[in-house]
């Protein structure tokens, strides 16, 4: 079913494309050339939307159209980006390859990494504010910003750098971090550096499905959207981190390899690449019976593609 499911993703990730361009295009407009081409060159790499594509099919589960939720997806997109230029830069993981081009710094320097990523995570918050009515637009703004923030994406990066060592360790509501087992820490890591993202996802398509109304969402809509955000956040990473040990560069489009290098927390660290395989097709299961209950066979079978995935 895998070449189906790129069949019915294939048209929604043109439709993202399309958009991402239209919006970059118009709100950059007035921005300098460096900063404006900086933003294009990471924005535009050939990244694979699984985050705008999770926007589009919870609005469709959650019976919007696909056309409500371009917004949500531009502007998850948009911050998603933003994260990967950080994150490679030498002060945090000092990657060279990213979506199979050289990164945003190694082509225009690390001042105008910097200023795109910037620019890219504070266009998010336009677009969501600008393009969808002003209800829809203040729930979308407060769940990126939760998402993004120092308790989402920014808090996992620091534990992140924590665990590596690149940032010191402090004693944290009474608990040091060495007193929490290395499981417990990686999965709160994840569940903010990658989690909440998925989640905001999940969230902002089933907002977006409500015509100006974000505040009538069905409860257990959103709770499955939450259940499936959470199976699927951990299942990507710890795929990503199987890819880490088991794929190529070529394959995977960014370096590989690296994580054992710097005695990084990874799932197969810890529990070793059969245990996390195992792990992974669990995860896979529980995020297939939440797309069940959110109705989307879509949602169920890209969850079984990530258990399996190569990139
Ligand atoms: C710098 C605040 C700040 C945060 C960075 C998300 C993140 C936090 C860093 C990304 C580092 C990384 C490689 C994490 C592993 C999981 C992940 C997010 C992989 C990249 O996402 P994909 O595979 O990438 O969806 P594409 O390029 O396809 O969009």
């Amino acid at each position: 079913m895998a070449g189906d499911l790129w069949d019915e993703l294939k048209p929604r990730q043109a439709r993202v494309e399309t958009a991402l361009k239209a919006q970059l295009h118009a709100l950059a407009a007035e921005a300098p050339a460096p900063v404006r081409d900086a933003m294009a060159y990471s924005l535009l790499a050939p990244g694979k939307r699984l985050r705008p594509l999770l926007v589009l099919l919870a609005c469709e589960a959650a019976g919007g159209a696909a056309e409500a939720a371009l917004p949500g997806a531009v502007a998850i997109e948009m911050v998603h980006t933003y994260s990967l230029v950080h994150d490679d830069l030498p002060a945090m993981d000092d990657d060279d390859l990213r979506r199979g081009v050289p990164t945003c710094h190694k082509k225009f320097g690390e001042a105008l990494a910097i200023l795109a990523g910037d620019a890219l995570l504070t266009m998010a918050f336009e677009v969501a504010a600008r393009v969808n009515g002003p209800r829809t637009a203040a729930v979308s703004c407060l769940t990126i910003a939760e998402a993004a923030g120092a308790a989402g994406m920014v808090g996992g990066q620091t534990l992140d750098l924590q665990e590596e060592g690149k940032i010191q360790r402090t004693e944290d509501r009474g608990q040091t971090a060495t007193e929490r087992s290395a499981l417990a820490r990686l999965e709160d890591l994840h569940a903010r550096k990658t989690g909440a993202l998925f989640r905001a996802s999940l969230r902002l398509g089933v907002f977006a499905a409500q015509a100006e109304r974000p505040e009538g969402a069905d409860p257990k809509t959103l709770a499955a959207a939450d259940r499936y955000a959470a199976a699927f956040g951990l299942l990507f990473q710890v795929t990503d981190d199987l890819l880490d040990v088991e794929s190529t560069a070529d394959k995977a489009g960014k370096r590989v390899g690296k994580d054992a290098a710097r005695g990084k927390l990874t799932y197969p660290g810890l529990l070793g690449v059969e245990e996390s395989r195992r792990k992974a097709a669990e995860l896979g299961k529980q995020a297939t019976a939440a797309a069940d209950e959110l109705g989307s066979p879509l949602l169920a079978e890209l969850a079984r593609y990530v258990v399996t995935r190569e990139r």
